[in-house]
């Protein structure tokens, strides 16, 4: 098996400082956050942005001010969001790719998210594929639902996905897919054989799903964007526990963890890390 590659996704766009404080929510705190993942054992982090009322946010310039934060003093993978929040503008979305990070995420389809749509028409799909080619940023393409990979393969015929594609499965979303290991294992059927992929559980089921990546030679998401408690009732101090476990059990299980230049070298991007 290829040696293991931890996402760390920091912020996201639902969580409030209400919900938990250990949420960072600038680009200081949140660059803070990332070299505690670092530190860790990450080797990617995903990034959402929030404005100064916490709210989130795609602005260009927080995106720039975390970034430059980060690639200053850690070697971490960026990964900026196009996801967003629901509701916001495909010119908003869109932003942080016109920085040439290394990744960026792409959705390849709507689905109900909670109350809710997550909305992704193929128009703007292929829109944000084409923007990631032309700022040469590696997208990873986020599975809610099945039928976002027959997207992600019609936009691989069309040239506007480039083999290897690295695919995350986002399981556990209230409206989308369960997070069960019998659809991981049905999604896993479906993607090319050149695939990467990595897998999120929401919520509770970040554990189980983190443990199933481990095993069946994917790579693993984890983060206060997708699940807040580190035990039941016991909220998690930060993003870095959870790397932490991650890593602790990747042990156990024989599974080396891959640092950021061999994360790189599994997902064929350059080993020189971006200037933005
Ligand atoms: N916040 C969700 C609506 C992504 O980052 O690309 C979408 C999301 C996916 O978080
Ligand atoms: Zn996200």
């Amino acid at each position: 098996m290829e040696k293991l590659i931890i996402t760390a996704a920091l912020v996201g766009a639902e969580v409030t400082r209400q919900q938990t404080p250990y949420l960072p929510l600038s680009p200081r705190e949140i660059a803070n956050e990332a070299k505690k993942v670092r530190d860790a054992g990450a080797s990617i982090v995903h990034l959402h942005m929030r404005d100064d009322l916490g709210n989130p946010s795609q602005n260009q310039s927080l995106f720039a001010e975390a970034i430059s934060f980060i690639q200053s003093e850690t070697d971490l993978i960026i990964q900026v969001s196009t996801g967003g929040a629901v509701g916001m503008t495909a010119e908003e979305r869109v932003q942080p790719v016109t920085l040439s990070p290394e990744m960026a995420s792409l959705s390849t389809g709507s689905v109900n998210f909670g109350e809710d749509v997550f909305s992704n028409p193929l128009p703007m799909v292929r829109e944000f594929a084409q923007a990631c080619l032309n700022f040469q940023v590696k997208p990873e393409v986020e599975i809610f639902e099945s039928g976002m990979i027959q997207n992600a393969l019609s936009l691989m015929r069309q040239g506007l996905l480039q083999e290897p594609v690295h695919f995350n499965f986002v399981l556990g979303v209230p409206g989308g897919m369960p997070a069960t290991a019998k659809n991981l294992l049905f999604l896993l059927d479906l993607i090319p054989s050149s695939s990467t992929w990595t897998v999120s559980g929401m919520g509770r089921h970040q554990l189980s799903m983190n443990t199933l990546g481990i095993l069946l030679g994917g790579h693993i998401r984890t983060g206060l964007e997708d699940n807040i408690y580190y035990r039941k009732g016991v909220l998690a101090e930060g993003n870095f526990p959870f790397v932490n476990r991650l890593v602790k059990l990747a042990e156990i299980l024989e599974r080396p963890v891959a640092s950021p230049l061999e994360a790189r070298k599994i997902l064929g991007l350059s080993p020189i890390t971006k200037d933005m």
